[in-house]
């Protein structure tokens, strides 16, 4: 029967295991490109997990406003390491994929369970790897699911799937680890060759890529959906004044900023921003998407409008709103952390000039150690309290 569906299916591993005859292939490689592979996963998934929190942060946490370049670091490590995953995880799977035609498929509940859970861990990581590389070339539209959430959920699944992997396999790991290396040199490729081989694509995916968020290598990095220089006033723009729908109401001389807070309200126009004092800082926007680039940024602090309300600007948060009416991003909230901080501005001059539209004119937030998703452009309103 198997014999008959193998021959139909032109699997020959069904036939004769043995045409599977790649020396490579050993528990050895397999461990080493596991652990490779689990360094990755871990890094990735906390950088993970901290994105999430900071943008949908649970009572217990909190996250600093310094060192300012802290999260284009923690999610350029997701996403370097999440690419990394493509070359890793595709010769592991080579490594180990004849086992899929071995005979009888189950053999104990035990072996169906472990079988169960790689069966899991083999789906969840491609979706992961599938579903953040086409966020990051900005393909949203071949995602039948709202990524951060399905991304979210499913990186849980693959850690639970991963823990009881590498439960079962631990024993295995060790003892191919412990055992020297016993293929002798027949020529062709040799393990080791083979892991520098691996190690190669990845260093060739990484700096394919890394050029969106480590400008110098913007140059040779040919797959990098973003560059970091490209943009009105040499920065990329996430989403356009056109694509928000906010062009008329930003370019209005009727346009007024509100400030309200436990004190009082002010309505600002442009001019009036313009005539608090103002200050110059050099922050990225560090998208999570991977993409990151510094800008040189002229404007009015945050807890200076918070003093103008009669909130406190050591111990006060707020609340942005854009003129944006749509779209998950049109509003951010900033913890006290980051509103007591200096280097927080309500933005309205970047590289030298007026804030271009597609940049947020006539005014945004950019705040440091922040994800690019919670730097509210095209501000309206600013809701001040005393508190966090
Ligand atoms: N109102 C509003 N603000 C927004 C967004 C948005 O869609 N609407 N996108 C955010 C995202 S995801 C990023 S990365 C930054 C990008 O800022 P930039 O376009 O000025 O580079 O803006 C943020 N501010
Ligand atoms: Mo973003």
């Amino acid at each position: 029967m198997v014999r008959i569906l193998g021959k139909a299916l032109k699997l020959p591993g069904l036939v004769r295991p043995q045409v599977f005859d790649s020396e490579l292939r050993s528990t050895r490689l397999t461990s080493q490109l596991g652990i490779a592979l689990g360094v990755a996963f871990m890094i990735c998934f906390f950088t993970g997990v901290i994105s999430h929190l900071i943008q949908h942060p649970p009572g217990w946490f909190s996250w600093p406003s310094r060192p300012a370049g802290l999260y284009r670091l923690t999610q350029g490590l997701h996403v370097v390491t999440g690419l990394a995953f493509v070359p890793l995880l595709g010769a592991k799977l080579w490594s180990v994929y004849p086992r899929l035609f071995q005979w009888p498929p189950l053999r104990s509940i035990g072996h169906a369970i472990e079988r169960a859970s790689i069966a899991v861990l083999v789906a969840a990581a491609l979706f992961q790897v599938v579903g953040g590389v086409l966020n990051i070339s900005r393909w949203y539209g071949a995602l039948p699911y709202f990524f951060t959430t399905g991304h979210y959920w499913v990186a849980w699944l693959t850690v639970g799937a991963l823990l009881t992997h590498i439960g079962v396999k631990l024993p295995l790991v060790r003892d191919a680890l412990a055992r020297s290396d016993a293929i002798a040199d027949k020529g062709g490729l040799s393990r080791r060759g083979f892991l520098a081989t691996v190690a190669s694509a990845g260093a060739v995916i990484t700096v394919a890529t890394v050029g969106q968020t480590v400008s110098p290598l913007a140059r040779v990095s040919v797959l990098a959906p973003r560059r970091p220089t490209v943009g009105p006033q040499r920065l990329p723009v996430n989403k356009t004044a056109a694509g928000a729908a906010v062009a008329g109401q930003a370019l209005d001389p009727s346009y007024r900023l509100v400030v309200a807070g436990p004190e009082r309200e002010v309505r600002l126009s442009v001019t009036d921003l313009r005539a608090l004092p103002q200050h110059t800082v050099i922050l990225p926007i560090a998208c999570v998407e991977g993409w990151s680039a510094n800008g040189t940024w002229t404007g009015v602090r945050l807890r200076d409008l918070a003093d103008l309300v009669g909130a406190h600007p050591q111990a006060a948060s707020a609340e942005i709103e854009s003129l944006e009416q749509r779209g998950r991003y049109r509003r951010s909230h900033v913890p006290s952390s980051h509103l007591a901080d200096a280097l927080t501005l309500i933005a309205l001059e970047l590289n030298g000039a007026v804030l271009h539209l597609d940049h947020g004119y006539p005014a945004r937030l950019i705040a440091p150690n922040r994800p690019g998703v919670l730097q509210t452009k095209w501000i309206s309103r600013i809701s001040i309290r005393n508190g966090s």
